[in-house]
């Protein structure tokens, strides 16, 4: 049976300069408008709506060599770092709508600054793990993993407007799902820091009941710590989920996604949940942002203890003739 349902305290975060192209700072506003706070409340999710965050215009935001608003992403991030701290210090499990996936770096940081070492699940096509160095787009969203490991410390320059920013995360503590599109030096640090991975290979090979089997049993080995899942609707294949900045071919099936969500679920552990990357102005009609907007909201809904065999409230009585 499924856990008891928690409260969950929503943080929208309207943010796109962690890549270049427009339209992913209306996630939080769809995801919102497909019905995700009373859909949790059906489920007897508690929901506190923080609203969304601000952000100021950083102009000028020179780029630093390839490296694109680094200015703007930092105070951001920031920002948000601040604000799902808060969430968490009100006791609800986070929820971070995005935005694009470099505010994973802030949801993270904030997280951990509340509740201390984190499990973290990363779900997504790529593993957003180059370092300002190895980056060849420049994008940061392709960057947070390596802003938040201490393992990578040492690699990271300190950039203007990150200087609040202390690496919270140890490698050893991630596992990345979905993976099929890593870039080489991203490959050489995985392999480099032995970072627990399932690519779309591994998903093939082993299925995904097997996969969730073995994340939550490599992370549980550590100790049971607060997950932090950062779900990338990339993830998900561009037949389901095409309005995103950055599709990929040959990924995560409806089911698949959903399945990752009921597991960790059902783990009890999970603390906050970020739902990033979903643009409204990539689809190429009205129907594939819906299907990617509704498929973002069914994966929220399986955090919050939604299943597919159905769900019914404790005190639902029968009504008599
Ligand atoms: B996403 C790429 N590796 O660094 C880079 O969507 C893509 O948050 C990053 O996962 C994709 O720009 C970032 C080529
Ligand atoms: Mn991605
Ligand atoms: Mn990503
Ligand atoms: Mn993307």
């Amino acid at each position: 049976p499924p856990p008891p349902a928690r409260s969950a305290g929503i943080v929208g975060a309207p943010f796109c300069k962690g890549q270049s192209r427009g339209g992913v700072e209306d996630g939080p506003e769809r995801i919102r408008a497909a019905g995700l706070q009373r859909r949790l409340q059906q489920l007897g999710c508690a929901v506190k709506d923080y609203g969304n965050l601000t952000f100021e215009d950083m102009s000028p935001d020179e780029p630093m060599g390839l490296l694109k608003s680094v200015r703007a992403v930092g105070a951001a991030n920031q920002k948000l770092s601040e604000a799902v701290r808060a969430v968490k210090e009100d006791g609800h499990t986070a929820v971070m709508l995005g935005g694009d996936h470099s505010l994973a770096i802030g949801s993270i940081h904030g997280h951990s600054a509340a509740v201390g070492e984190l499990s973290v699940v990363w779900v997504d096509a790529h593993a957003d793990i180059n370092t300002p160095l190895t980056t060849y787009t420049g994008n940061i969203h392709g960057q947070p993993v390596s802003y938040l490991l201490h393992e990578l410390r040492s690699k990271v320059p300190v950039l203007p407007n990150f200087s609040w920013l202390k690496p919270c995360v140890s490698a050893a503590d991630v596992v990345f799902i979905g993976l099929r599109d890593v870039d080489p030096a991203e490959h050489y640090i995985l392999k480099m820091l032995g970072v627990k991975t399932f690519s779309m290979s591994e998903v093939d090979q082993l299925g995904v009941a097997r996969v969730m089997e073995e994340t939550c049993d490599y992370l549980s080995a550590r100790g049971k710590k607060p997950i932090h899942l950062s779900y990338d609707i990339d993830a998900i294949d561009p037949s389901v989920a095409p309005a995103t900045g950055t599709p990929v071919v040959g990924g995560l099936t409806y089911r698949e996604g959903v399945y990752i969500t009921e597991h960790l679920c059902q783990t009890g552990l999970l603390s906050a949940v970020d739902l990033v990357e979903v643009n409204p102005l990539r689809g190429q009609t009205e129907e594939d942002v819906r299907s990617t907007v509704s498929t973002a909201v069914d994966l929220l809904l399986g955090c919050f203890g939604r299943v597919r065999e159905g769900n019914h409230l404790p005190d639902y009585r029968l009504p008599d003739p």
